[in-house]
């Protein structure tokens, strides 16, 4: 029952930040159950072995909560799954689900072949009826949400000796998100900062590049000095962080053999988040079985014009994001002051949905006014922050009906038959869905929601001709995923393969590698002088520094 916990903490951070979480208990519920079901199916064997088993498919580190999960739930999930065999009865029976109308699995005509649990009588497992108990089982989440929010709550890194924000871990907020430090108890030493003295003695910015050539010139100030350096941050929501849940931990034989106790750790502390294989500050090229798909990113094209901007990025992206709270990022960033001193970045703001996602119907859209306010507190903030000759780029929002006109027909990873359509309005049912508006069968809804991006990229539009930063130039792109869609149907390739399988939302992998290769294109097109210009001492660095320390 420990993967309930699982799935709660993953699809956890969906949910626009940081409202409350919506009463989805019941999705991961019953996607536990459903997965259980289909383990006790490819394996042959019945609920009960499964429940037995059921903690060695998790990490170690979760054994302790899974037995205490599975020692109170067992009994009550093997009797109902005697009484009827399928996933959202039992979830509903458990007192998970509110709504016995919401189902998500269809009734299977086919009876299981697998083996029955035994009676309940002679059972280790006695069915204890906790449906009833929901105060047990309230303080039961309380306590997980608790222990997120301790971990994720504040979108900087965990352990940070010098409270610079780059440290030397790579989860938990940590170099996958921001450039790795190269000195973690000196503050002023990161990447971004401004060689104080040539990097003689050591590497202030942590870009690889420090000391002296035989003339007794600093490298740091041959090459890279008058270089232009300029960082990339990504202020964004879940498609700037990368939201990608891998879709083998929906196959009962990838969980079997070990697909989450092995990777679903990790993925935890990353806030089910790839920021170091995103569009924006993507620099992790490597195969990795679980997000499988190429790398492409703005900072990776910034770095191959000049290597000394090697590790100056920052991934400060967080699931949910909207223009309610885009605000609060701003803090998690490096201090104003430093931030000041420190090279120019290239930023985005990339919020593409969430402001239409929030919307519970047709009529309760965020007005461009409002909108407009928000954006604006937002951009007076960054202009106290930025480094003067700082761009920031903004991305128009998405015609997000497309993910329905992609995937309608095509059947979800969890298997049984269950299409995206019947997905998307299980959701809905259930109160758990992250965008009402596009995911659903309603086609009202979609085209009104469309027909509101486009309203609000039109006040982007406004703002900028009309507003006047000290500290930085502002463009627009639009959100290229027409683009991108285009370019798939000229080559006949798949274009259902840009979009996250799991949750049918998200850019994929291969999403993410267009995305940033098309925003990429339309920057040096629409605004080419907000890049900087090749550094000629680029082959040259790369001969001395290698691959600059590596991230
Ligand atoms: C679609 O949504 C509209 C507006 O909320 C509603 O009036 C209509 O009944 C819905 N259509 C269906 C088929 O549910
Ligand atoms: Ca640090
Ligand atoms: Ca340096």
């Amino acid at each position: 029952m420990k993967i309930i916990f699982l799935f709660l903490f993953v699809f956890v951070f969906l949910i626009p930040y940081p409202q409350v979480l919506a009463s989805d208990e019941c999705l991961e519920a019953t996607l536990a159950l459903g997965l259980i079901r289909d383990i006790a199916d490819v394996e042959m064997i019945s609920i009960e072995d499964v429940l037995d088993k059921v903690c060695d498919y998790l990490p170690v580190e979760l054994s302790e909560v899974c037995l205490k999960f599975v020692n109170r739930y067992a009994g009550d999930v093997i009797q109902f799954f005697m009484e009827e065999d399928n996933p959202d009865s039992v979830a509903h029976k458990l007192g998970f689900c509110k709504q016995s109308v919401c189902r998500l699995y269809p009734d299977e005509k086919k009876k299981s072949q697998r083996p029955c649990s035994q009676n309940t009588q002679e059972n280790k497992y006695t069915p204890q009826n906790l449906g009833q108990d929901s105060q047990l089982k309230k303080s039961i989440w309380d306590i997980i949400k608790e222990e997120i929010n301790k971990i994720a709550a504040d979108h900087i890194p965990l352990v940070d000796l010098d409270n610079d924000h780059f440290v030397t871990y790579k989860t938990l907020r940590g170099s996958n998100w921001r450039g790795r430090d190269c000195n973690d108890v000196l503050p002023g030493v990161r990447p971004g900062a401004v060689p104080p003295n040539g990097d003689l003695d050591y590497d202030s910015n942590c870009n690889g590049i420090y000391g002296k050539d035989d003339n007794g010139i600093s490298y740091e100030d041959k090459f890279c000095k008058d270089s232009k350096p300029m960082g990339v941050m990504v202020f964004g929501d879940s498609v700037g962080a990368h939201f990608h849940i891998p879709p083998q931990y929906l196959d009962a034989k990838q969980v079997v053999d070990g697909i989450i106790s092995k990777t679903a750790l990790h993925l935890l502390e990353m806030e089910a988040d790839w920021p170091h294989k995103s569009y924006g500050t993507g620099f992790d090229t490597s195969d990795n079985d679980v997000c499988p798909g190429p790398v492409n990113s703005v900072y990776l094209q910034m770095r191959k014009i000049n290597r000394c901007n090697h590790r100056n990025y920052q991934n400060i992206a967080v699931n949910g994001m909207s223009s309610h709270y885009i605000i609060k990022l701003i803090e998690t960033t490096v201090n104003k002051d430093e931030q000041k001193t420190s090279y120019p970045t290239l930023t985005f703001l990339e919020i593409i949905g969430n402001d239409i996602c929030r919307a519970k119907n047709i009529n309760d859209f965020i007005t461009p006014d409002d909108f407009k306010k928000k954006i604006i507190e937002f951009l007076d903030l960054l202009d106290e922050s930025l480094a003067p000759g700082s761009k920031v780029i903004t991305v128009g929002f998405v015609q997000g009906s497309i993910l329905y006109e992609t995937l309608h027909d095509h059947i979800h990873p969890i298997g049984h038959d269950i299409t995206y359509s019947h997905l998307y309005d299980y959701l809905n049912c259930v109160g758990a869905s992250p965008c009402r508006m596009w995911m659903t069968s309603n086609k009202t809804h979609r085209d009104a929601a469309d027909a509101h991006s486009i309203i609000l990229n039109q006040a982007y539009f406004d703002i900028i001709q009309d507003y006047k930063p000290k500290n930085f130039e502002l463009g627009y792109l639009k959100f290229p995923l027409k683009q991108v869609e285009e370019y798939f149907k000229e080559n006949n390739m798949d274009f259902s393969t840009t979009i996250e399988p799991v949750d049918g939302f998200h850019p994929s992998q291969i999403g993410q590698y267009y995305m940033g290769t098309y925003l990429w294109e339309d920057l040096k097109n629409k605004y080419p002088d907000f890049i900087p210009p090749e550094n000629p001492n680029n082959e040259e660095i790369e001969k001395i520094f290698g691959d600059q320390g590596g991230y």
